[in-house]
């Protein structure tokens, strides 16, 4: 490299150091009052802590982090759990938000891969497209984590671990909820499906363990499904095209609980009852989803627990200190009706 492209690297870095700084000090700027997972010991014990810095110099571990956006409930948990622990940790957590776009994450990674960080952790907006720039971590000696949504690289080695929860099985126990309540039925079954963000890990597999198990069953039939983006305003837009091109919608199943808030509004607005006259299945049990659900306007949530934070704290030190992880660690979830969120919903976290 030349030396004024040298120094103008050195600018530019400087300058996104600064800015990538600026916003991941901090429990943030999420707009979402989630109440975190509980991580709530004072900063100075945080900036004393040491526990997850370099053992022989004493340095706090740096940690690049980018996140999805800020698309949903849940990702404002998740960020905020990301960050309580870094801080918890003691980390120089640098974290940066993709707004859902793929190429932005590909920009903080390269921007990790140059301040030469010690761990870089991304939740993949997408699962496709990352062999490259994940090779590049490689070559630089920089461990990746994935946390929450996996690529789909064949190349296993271009990653340490994945960090979350089984996507396929949360769509499959959407589906037996909605085979079991049906199981009788003599007549066919219109259900209408939100996904979510088009070409995610959490899209593709909760459509793909819905339509599993849902299958044996030839009354239930998906008569539209399109994308929601997984927020609640596209979620409102899609129900309301759903509702004016079809009559006779009987259940929808949205893959997170901001769509399927969107859409209850949408259903609403059409004069119907969510919940009575379409019934609706979710999935993430955030506090809007549980209490839309004992309120009896979502019938049935497939949890899906944002509070990766400490997992990843804790995976990250392991990596430093060189030892060996699991190359899969799976969140553990559960599943809620109306009843069992109006339950849980005083004790729910986020
Ligand atoms: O379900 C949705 C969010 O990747 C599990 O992303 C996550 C999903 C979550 O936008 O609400």
């Amino acid at each position: 490299m030349k030396k004024i492209g040298k120094v103008s690297a050195a600018i530019t870095l400087s300058l996104m150091m600064i800015l990538i700084g600026a916003c991941g000090n901090g429990n943030g700027n999420s707009k979402n009052a989630a109440s975190g997972n509980g991580n709530t010991k004072a900063e100075a014990t945080a900036a004393a802590n040491n526990s997850g810095g370099d053992k022989d110099t004493g340095k706090a571990l740096v940690l690049g982090f980018s996140q999805v956006g800020a698309e949903s409930g849940w990702r404002s948990a998740n960020t905020k759990s990301i960050q309580e622990s870094a801080k918890e940790a003691g980390y120089d957590l640098k974290f940066s938000d993709a707004q859902q776009k793929q190429e932005n994450q590909i920009k903080a990674l390269r921007s990790f891969i140059q301040q030469k960080v010690d761990v870089i952790a991304f939740s993949p907006v997408v699962e496709s497209g990352w062999d490259t720039v994940l090779k590049e971590a490689k070559d630089a000696g920089i461990p990746v984590v994935l946390t929450d949504r996996a690529v789909d690289s064949k190349d296993k080695s271009l990653y340490v671990t994945f960090i979350g929860s089984d996507f396929v099985e949360e769509g499959r126990k959407a589906g037996q909820w909605l085979s079991d309540q049906y199981k009788d039925s003599q007549d066919d079954v219109n259900i209408v499906e939100l996904q979510g963000t088009t070409g995610s890990a959490p899209a593709n597999d909760r459509k793909s363990g819905f339509a599993e198990v849902i299958k044996s069953n030839p009354h239930l039939k998906i008569i539209a499904s399109q994308t929601g983006d997984f927020t609640r305003a596209k979620g409102k837009e899609v129900m309301q095209a759903f509702l004016k091109a079809n009559k006779d919608i009987d259940v929808l199943y949205a893959h997170n609980d901001d769509m399927a808030l969107g859409a209850i509004q949408a259903i609403e607005a059409a004069g119907l009852k969510p919940g009575v006259d379409i019934k609706i299945i979710s999935v993430d049990a955030v506090k809007d989803g549980m209490q839309a659900a004992s309120e009896g306007k979502i019938n049935f949530i497939v949890e899906c627990n944002p509070l990766l934070g400490p997992q990843l704290m804790e995976a990250a030190k392991n990596i430093v200190d060189g030892k060996t992880l699991e190359p899969r660690i799976v969140t553990v979830e559960t599943t809620f009706t109306s009843e069992q969120a109006k339950e849980a919903l005083p004790s729910r976290q986020y």
